[in-house]
């Protein structure tokens, strides 16, 4: 007969450890609550005292316990074995696709790559990386200083000029004026004019382009102008047809569209589509930290043409926002291979 004493934190706790150790035929014979002698037991948390006893004989491997671990661990093992080689044998479009690639884009970017072997994955990353292309930066040189930005309502336009603005101030030293066009909602204007008022740059507020045009001679103070315009729905025809003549005689010299990763593929398509009358401009994405649809990305770039800029991922001015990485979006595509 062996007997051993076994000390746990909880009663199932010193269960599992004498059926590990001696079975399932073990049998209880005495069960306490326990502390260490002394001062150390004073502080010490309650445990359990269990003591076991089993026959020498009747412990053997072939115990049902050591038995049913063992099935399982066996199956378990096969099991994974199986979905490993499926995985592989998944064709890199249907992976890419399965990610929330447009199958277009999975496509062009999988031609000629058959399966997902750890080196494809790398030429993969390498085709992703390429396809987003360098992010552009703000471009502030002397001539090029008017910056307008638009989007559908709520996506973070006016946050993002925010931390726009104060970095350009901070950090570049730059001479900002923000403009609001937002005049369809009076929070619109009023949230630019406190982001003004805490980094101390003028906030003007224009009704239509006629009131942008008389500012243009104030214009040339300021090293760059960020204007903010009303968020639209790209339902809504008359205010799109709006957005167009603004932007068609604001004699802007960079556009930026804010898009909201938290968009699903289907809007984001109908959202870039509705903003192709304008040739030139580029894209941010906002709310990276609510999602990890990264390939939302992607598919903007695809759908748009038009490249990428700036990543923003929280409501922290001005900390929130960066240039984007595209080796940490492609890497974030492929993840979980
Ligand atoms: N989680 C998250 N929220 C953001 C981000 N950018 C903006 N927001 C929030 O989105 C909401 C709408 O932002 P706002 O700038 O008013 O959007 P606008 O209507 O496009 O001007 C606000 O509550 C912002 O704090 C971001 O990157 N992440
Ligand atoms: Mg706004």
């Amino acid at each position: 007969m062996k007997v051993k004493r076994y000390i746990a934190d909880n009663y199932q706790e010193a269960m599992r450890m004498i059926k590990t150790e001696m079975g399932s035929n073990a049998v209880i014979l005495q069960q306490n609550s326990y502390k260490d002698k002394g001062i150390r037991g004073l502080f010490q948390k309650k445990k359990v005292e269990v003591l076991a006893a089993v026959e020498e004989n009747k412990i053997n491997k072939d115990d049902l316990f050591y038995k049913d671990i063992y099935e399982i661990k066996s199956l378990l093992m096969t099991l994974k074995k199986d979905v490993k080689q499926e995985e592989k044998n998944i064709s890199t479009t249907d992976f890419l696709v399965g990610k929330g690639v447009n199958e277009n884009l999975a496509n062009i970017l999988t031609e000629g790559i058959e399966n997902i072997s750890d080196n494809n994955m790398e030429l993969l990353q390498k085709r992703i990386i390429n396809f987003i292309g360098t992010p552009r930066k703000i471009n502030f040189s002397n001539d090029k200083k008017r910056i307008i930005f638009i989007g559908p309502t709520g996506v973070g336009k006016t946050t993002t000029i925010a931390k726009i603005a104060s970095n350009l101030i901070l950090k570049e030293n730059k001479k900002v004026l923000l403009i609001t066009a937002d005049i369809f909602r009076i929070a619109g204007a009023e949230q630019l004019k406190i982001y003004g008022d805490i980094l101390g740059v003028p906030v003007k507020v224009v009704n239509n382009i006629f009131d942008l045009h008389k500012l243009n001679n104030e214009l040339d103070m300021y090293d760059i102008v960020l204007v903010d315009t009303a968020g639209r729905s790209h339902n809504d025809e008359r205010k799109m047809h709006e957005l167009k003549t603004f932007l068609q005689y604001s004699s802007c010299d960079e556009i930026y569209l804010c898009l909201s990763a938290a968009t699903k593929d289907s809007d984001i398509k109908n959202i870039v589509k509705s903003y192709d009358f304008i040739n030139d401009y580029n894209l941010i994405f906002t709310k990276l930290d609510e999602t990890d649809n990264y390939s939302v990305i992607l598919n903007s770039i695809f759908y748009s043409k038009k490249p990428l800029s700036y990543i923003t991922n929280g409501q922290i001015v001005p900390d929130d926002i960066s240039i984007a990485d595209r080796r940490l979006i492609a890497q974030n595509i492929l993840k979980g291979n």
